[in-house]
């Protein structure tokens, strides 16, 4: 499907880094939508009319002006960004950057933002939390941090799809109890993307 001209939908929580994605790259790309807002924490996703929607109960989603509907984060910022800067034009550096979109919401995603849900909105005590959480939160800064010690970006000199989608919660970090001194690469980095994508900064 094409997205010229299209009208989409994007149904989102604003305070998810996977939602605030697909805003980061439609503002990016000048590409027009309507936000519906959908909260998580009062379980909207769970009302019969989302599940209709999108099975899984989770956003983001998006609703093309044609009724194809598309959930899955980085799906979407992938569909979205085609045949832009956002995606190398090069077949490795390509996969590069998919290398990094699927460790996002493997290893990182599953860590940071979780630590930052259970602790910044569900006020879990620490004694509530699984200790191997923040010990996971800090490795996968250690890793992000190790490469872009001699990175301007996470494929090198230019801003990929691969940058959108791990800024997206690691900017939220300190919400999560994380503290980023440490990690100076990463904060530097924030710093770029959130300059590039126009986004207030969180530090
Ligand atoms: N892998 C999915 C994860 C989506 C996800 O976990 N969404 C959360 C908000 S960040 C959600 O909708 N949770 C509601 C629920 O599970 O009830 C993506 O990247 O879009």
């Amino acid at each position: 499907m094409s997205l010229d001209n299209a009208a989409m939908t994007v149904y989102g929580d604003s305070i998810s880094g996977n939602c605030l994605k697909v805003k980061f790259v439609a503002d990016r790309l000048g590409i027009p939508y309507d936000w519906v807002e959908v909260s998580v924490l009062a379980k909207e996703t769970r009302t019969p009319e989302f599940l209709a929607m999108n099975p899984a109960g989770q956003v983001p989603v998006v609703r093309f002006a044609d009724n194809e509907v598309l959930a899955q984060s980085n799906a979407i910022i992938l569909h979205l960004a085609e045949g832009s800067d956002l995606i190398p034009a090069d077949a490795f550096e390509r996969a590069q950057m998919y290398q990094w979109l699927f460790w996002e919401q493997y290893s990182h995603e599953t860590a940071i933002a979780v630590l930052r849900f259970q602790k910044h909105y569900l006020k879990k005590p620490d004694s509530e939390i699984d200790a191997s959480l923040p010990v996971r939160c800090a490795s996968v800064l250690t890793l992000m941090n190790n490469h872009l010690a001699d990175r301007r970006y996470f494929l090198g000199e230019k801003l990929s799809l691969a940058d959108v989608a791990l800024v997206a919660y690691t900017r939220f970090a300190p919400q999560a109890g994380l503290d980023l001194a440490p990690y100076s690469h990463v904060r530097d980095w924030i710093g770029r993307v959130e300059q590039d994508l126009r986004l207030e900064t969180m530090g």
